[in-house]
């Protein structure tokens, strides 16, 4: 049987919980270390004031668009592997501290909605920590359902976000 084609996936990474910073780059490091999964590009890292529960510190949040031919139920099967050897635990509420966190932004340009998968993922286009990193790494991307990127982008402010040195 022939392999299936490779597809361009972005994935949100996220962490506000035991040195941040490293965190997303260690996962960074582990997704390389994915078999079948090779990286394209990956945006600087940007600081933000929590969304949801406000009494958490504040995120570091970046995105990393890898070239894969996983399907995307076996690449989200990984990368909660990866989420739980950096030490996340799920606490059943949603929106609450972690090591990290990563999502499956978007998948090609496939809408999938199947049990425990999602893409477009439901917060792409209303997120500031989600959207401006994307947009570092993609300026031109088209968002199935949702629109141009720059569209999206001028709908929300830069407000609260820190784009870091680092
Ligand atoms: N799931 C469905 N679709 C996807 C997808 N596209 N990618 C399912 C990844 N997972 C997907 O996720 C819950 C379930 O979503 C999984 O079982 C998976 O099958 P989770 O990671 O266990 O839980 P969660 O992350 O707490 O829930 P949720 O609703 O995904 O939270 P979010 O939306 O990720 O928000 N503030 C700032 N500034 N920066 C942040 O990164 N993140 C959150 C978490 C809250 N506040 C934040 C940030
Ligand atoms: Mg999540």
């Amino acid at each position: 049987m022939s392999e299936p084609q490779l597809s361009l996936v972005f994935i949100g990474l996220g962490s506000n919980l035991e040195h941040p910073v490293t965190q997303i780059k260690k996962a960074r490091v582990a997704i390389n270390r994915l078999e079948r999964v090779q990286e394209v590009a990956f945006s600087s890292l940007y600081q933000s004031s929590p969304m949801g529960d406000k009494d958490q510190p504040d995120y570091i949040n970046a995105v990393m668009a890898v070239n894969t031919n996983l399907k995307p139920i076996d690449l989200l099967r990984r990368l909660q592997q990866i989420e739980n050897q950096q030490g996340r635990v799920r606490e059943g509420e949603r929106w609450t501290a972690r090591t990290l966190d990563l999502d499956i932004l978007l998948y090609g340009d496939q809408h999938i909605d199947i049990p425990d998968l999602l893409i477009p993922h439901y917060g792409i286009a209303d997120r500031t920590f989600v959207l401006y990193p994307l947009y570092e790494i993609a300026p031109k991307l088209d968002i199935p359902g949702f629109g141009h990127i720059s569209d999206l982008i001028a709908k929300i402010p830069f407000d609260g976000l820190e784009k870091m040195t680092t």
